[in-house]
């Protein structure tokens, strides 16, 4: 029998194992939502969460990715059907990458999270969600389009400790302030943080106007104030 042949294979720098693939980039994760694949799609985000973190592989990979979907959509080249099966695949995927507390993860400050009345993009706040309970909140995901009053309601009944709210447009204002509102009275004397996040972040002045003094334009930048205040 002869001898085996050594394999000449080239060095490996270990420093650049834990880098992710350059090929993991929003057009990649865009076209695997948009064909339906949740599993590439997960090991996508998985392969960049080890690589920077949670918060920030949804504040960046995550986020661009479902940008070059609506950039597609608005340019025609891709249709609502598309879309949507993106938005599907996309929710199926975070739900296979959400963070698994275990026990401790029942005894936590409780969060709230909401989008506005007539508000359907809660993307953000599936994200949101994982983040906080990475960072030991307990959270209660209350989804799209809830009315002021219902919000309310689960305030006053519930022992919350932070109360984070989406509005994607400026056409919600109005709608934000009267939430904000509603939080607030709910509260009664207890001081209950508010943070407003998502789309109508990006116009001046918005939120501030709708009563918000809480903004966030990100995911880390929500769990950076959620951090303070619980600390507070
Ligand atoms: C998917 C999608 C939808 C889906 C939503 C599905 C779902 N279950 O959420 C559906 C099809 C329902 C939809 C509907 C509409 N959409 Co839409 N949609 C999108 C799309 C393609 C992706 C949004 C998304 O999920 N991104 C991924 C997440 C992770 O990123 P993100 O939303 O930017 O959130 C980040 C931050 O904002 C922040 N964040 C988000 N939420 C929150 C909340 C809190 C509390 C905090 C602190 C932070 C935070 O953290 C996230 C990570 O960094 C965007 C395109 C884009 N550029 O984003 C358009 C987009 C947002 N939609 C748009 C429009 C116009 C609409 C419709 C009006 C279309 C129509 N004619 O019907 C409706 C509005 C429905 C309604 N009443 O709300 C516009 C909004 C323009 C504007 N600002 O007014 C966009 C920008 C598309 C475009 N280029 O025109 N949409």
């Amino acid at each position: 029998m002869s001898e085996p042949i050594p394999l000449r294979l080239p060095a490996v720098d270990p420093a650049s194992a834990a880098l992710p693939p350059a090929d993991v980039t929003p057009e990649l994760v865009a076209g695997l939502l948009a064909d339906g694949d949740d599993e590439l799609a997960a090991w996508a985000l998985r392969t960049e969460m080890e690589a920077v973190g949670r918060a920030a592989c949804y504040d960046g990979l995550l986020r661009d990715a479902m940008a070059l979907v609506g950039e597609r959509w608005v340019a025609g080249r891709w249709s609502i059907a598309e879309e949507h099966l993106a938005s599907r695949t996309l929710l199926r995927t975070l739900d296979s990458i959400r963070p698994q507390p275990g026990p401790e993860g029942r005894v936590g400050p409780l969060a709230v999270l909401a989008g506005v009345a007539g508000e359907e993009h809660m993307i953000g706040l599936v994200c949101l969600e994982h983040a906080l309970i990475e960072d030991g909140w307990v959270v209660a995901n209350l989804g799209a389009d809830l009315p002021a009053h219902d919000l309310g309601r689960f305030v006053a009944s519930n022992a919350v400790s932070l109360v984070c709210l989406s509005a994607n447009s400026a056409e919600l204002a109005g709608t934000l302030a009267e939430t904000v509102r509603a939080v607030r009275l709910a509260a009664g004397t207890r001081s209950l943080p508010v943070i407003v996040g998502g789309g109508v972040t990006a116009t001046p002045g918005v939120a501030e106007a709708a009563g918000a003094s809480l903004i966030a334009r990100s995911v880390r930048e929500a769990t950076s104030i959620a951090r303070s205040h619980r600390a507070a």
